[in-house]
């Protein structure tokens, strides 16, 4: 029974797991992800900061087996947004997934493919997030620091970007007044919309 995959080291401040591949996720990885395109725009031309890492161990596949992965979220925003992953659903649909908090302060925002119904559930230090069968679900750094988390999943879940990177997700986490909120995408951008037409309007 003693075998290398039984066991593991990982850093939570480095985001690394010793001996597994880690994949890097930069800003310019991110294109459409973020509500604000100026803004996004804006910020690439700045630079292209790696926004998270990935760490990931898979012991074994096939049913039954699990894998699981070491995430890093920097903190930053684009535009009033906050830091987050690209989100996906699992290719298997039926797959759930298990993430823990283990430390700086964010959001898991998990969205039901069916009802488009979301849920935005803090992730931090002792909080276990249980995301359900056919749920998207996208990781958020709020906080001031660097976000870390294990997620862990049934070998065979996989990743579907696709459906997300079409329509992304109902819901935006942004800063208000210094603190987080969860508001709708397009009520957001229609706010956008009004208020940069005012603008317009007083210039004129
Ligand atoms: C996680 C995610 C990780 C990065 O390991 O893969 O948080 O997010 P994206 O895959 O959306 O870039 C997981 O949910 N695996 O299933
Ligand atoms: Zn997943």
């Amino acid at each position: 029974m003693i075998h290398t995959e039984l066991l593991s080291f990982f850093d939570q401040n480095t985001g690394v797991i010793k001996g597994r591949p880690t994949v890097e996720r930069r800003l310019s990885d991110l294109r459409s992800s973020f509500v604000d395109e100026n803004a996004y725009e804006t910020a690439l031309n700045a630079g292209d900061p790696i926004i998270y890492t990935v760490a990931s161990v898979e012991p074994a596949t096939g049913p039954g087996q699990l894998h699981y992965g070491l995430g890093i979220i920097m903190p930053g925003k684009v535009g009033d947004e906050y830091y987050l992953t690209k989100g996906h659903l699992h290719a298997w649909r039926e797959a759930a997934e298990l993430y823990f908090g283990l430390s700086g302060q964010g959001f898991m925002l998990l969205e039901d493919e069916h009802s488009g119904q979301s849920i935005a559930i803090p992730l931090a230090p002792g909080s276990a997030v249980y995301v359900p069968a056919h749920a998207a679900h996208r990781t958020i750094n709020t906080g001031t620091v660097p976000l870390s988390y294990l997620g862990v999943y049934p070998s065979e879940a996989g990743h579907d970007y696709g459906a997300i990177a079409n329509r992304n997700f109902g819901s935006v986490v942004i800063e208000h007044e210094g603190k987080p909120v969860v508001v709708d995408r397009r009520q957001y951008l229609n706010d956008r919309t009004a208020a940069s037409n005012t603008e317009t309007a007083e210039k004129n």
